[in-house]
């Protein structure tokens, strides 16, 4: 039966879903091989330090990313800051202040400038032309994000990258298993970061990784993941430890096993969503990365007669918990509010974005069916206020 708005949960109706639906519910896999490769973990008594589960599961996630390295690390975190390492970055890096923080973290961490700027309002990814008028003889690299999985527009970011002698790095957190013209999205650039946290299409419960054509770099970057060591004694630099577990790999390695299952799940959810919120005035489903790991929709107050801040409160009140990623923006956080008050003035895009954008949930934890009533409070919220 259709839902009116007295029967919201935030009217006082019953929630929507008994037990609560999350954005980022992790995909499992299967139980029994992972268990098995558990138990052979403990059998061979080799827990961590580049163990043959790390090893396979680099060389499986290399394939997938049509790259010949991979360096496997314990979080996407740690990619990041031993990428910008091992690049050897200075000075200022152009970077977008639409996405997780870690992006941001990893650059101030190292002594870094972070230079924040726009995105492209359809792709909510670093626009070039922004780029190119934050470019300064300080500027060391372009540090992209593919949100979403999608991928930045990296023809443009190449030939400034190339013209102004820069890096060019991409965080591609969300980008595994998505593809760009038939291109994996984490094959490009000098280097692109992954994660397979929890919540990630693949996951090793907290993971990274590293992937790059670039042979002499994937050599520094095993040397920073572990303690600088390039011999069995010798150390040959300053290193820390982000190296990736045994069972964290064999996860991975369960993962990627079930990972057209997981395509097929958010494809289907997708497409579900796209189907109900068909119409619906002033609700855009943003056409995110070839996995579907991420349901993005942008809600325009002025066109919904909806905020995006009291449709989440109406769907937490149904047990549904939407993100407001990556609200209020890294520009409007610490310490980089304080340090950036002006900010805000040439970030306009981002500005508009943080107040719009909202995350549903998707992958194996979802049914269409469960898509089906989330688009159904979000109908009757939005045709209330249509009325
Ligand atoms: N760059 C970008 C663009 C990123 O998005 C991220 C991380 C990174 C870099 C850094 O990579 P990592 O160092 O994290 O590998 C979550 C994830 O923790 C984070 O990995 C991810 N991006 C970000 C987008 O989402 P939170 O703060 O939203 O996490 P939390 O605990 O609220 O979990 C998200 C949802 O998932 C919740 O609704 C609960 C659900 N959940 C979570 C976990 C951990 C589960 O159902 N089961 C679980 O085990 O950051």
């Amino acid at each position: 039966m259709k839902k009116r708005p007295a029967d919201l949960a935030i009217n006082g109706g019953p929630p929507a879903f008994a037990e609560t639906l999350h954005v980022g519910r992790p995909n499992i896999g299967d139980r029994a091989r992972f268990l098995e490769r558990a138990a052979a973990i403990l059998d061979r008594r080799w827990l961590t330090n580049d163990g043959e589960m790390v090893r396979a599961f680099e060389r499986e996630v290399a394939a997938a990313c049509g790259v010949p390295h991979v360096v496997a690390v314990c979080n996407g975190t740690m990619a990041l800051a031993l990428a910008c390492r091992a690049l050897g970055l200075t000075g200022e890096v152009i970077v977008p202040s639409f996405t997780f923080p870690a992006t941001a973290h990893v650059l101030e961490w190292h002594g870094l400038v972070p230079v924040f700027c726009d995105v492209d309002p359809a792709t909510h990814t670093l626009d070039p032309d922004r780029v190119e008028e934050l470019l300064s003889d300080r500027t060391s690299a372009i540090l992209g994000v593919h949100l979403w999985g999608r991928a930045c527009d990296v023809e443009r970011l190449a030939r400034l990258a190339v013209g102004h002698r820069l890096a060019l790095l991409f965080d591609a957190a969300h980008a595994f298993a998505c593809h760009t013209d038939g291109v994996p999205v984490a094959s490009l650039g000098d280097a692109a970061a992954l994660s397979f946290h929890a919540t990630k299409i693949v996951n090793t419960f907290e993971g990274g990784a590293i992937a790059t054509h670039d042979a002499a770099l994937a050599a520094r970057l095993r040397r920073l993941r572990n303690s600088g060591f390039a011999g069995i004694d010798r150390v040959d630099g300053v290193g820390l430890n982000a190296k990736m577990t045994e069972v964290s790999a064999a996860m991975g390695l369960t993962s990627l096993e079930s990972l057209e299952v997981f395509l097929e799940a958010n494809r289907t959810n997708y497409a579900a969503y796209a189907s109900h919120l068909d119409g619906l005035p002033g609700i855009r489903l943003v056409d995110t990365g070839t996995s579907r790991a991420y349901v993005v929709v942008e809600v325009n107050q002025e066109v919904s007669g909806i905020s995006r801040d009291h449709l989440v409160e109406i769907l937490w009140a149904e047990n549904v918990r939407a993100r407001r990623y990556f609200h209020p923006g890294c520009h409007r956080q610490a310490p980089y509010a304080e340090r950036y008050p002006d900010a805000a003035a040439r970030l306009p895009v981002t500005e508009r974005l943080a107040e719009q954008v909202l995350v549903l949930p998707t992958g194996t934890a979802v049914t269409p069916g469960d898509v089906g009533a989330i688009c159904s409070i979000v109908r009757v919220a939005v045709e209330e206020r249509q009325r």
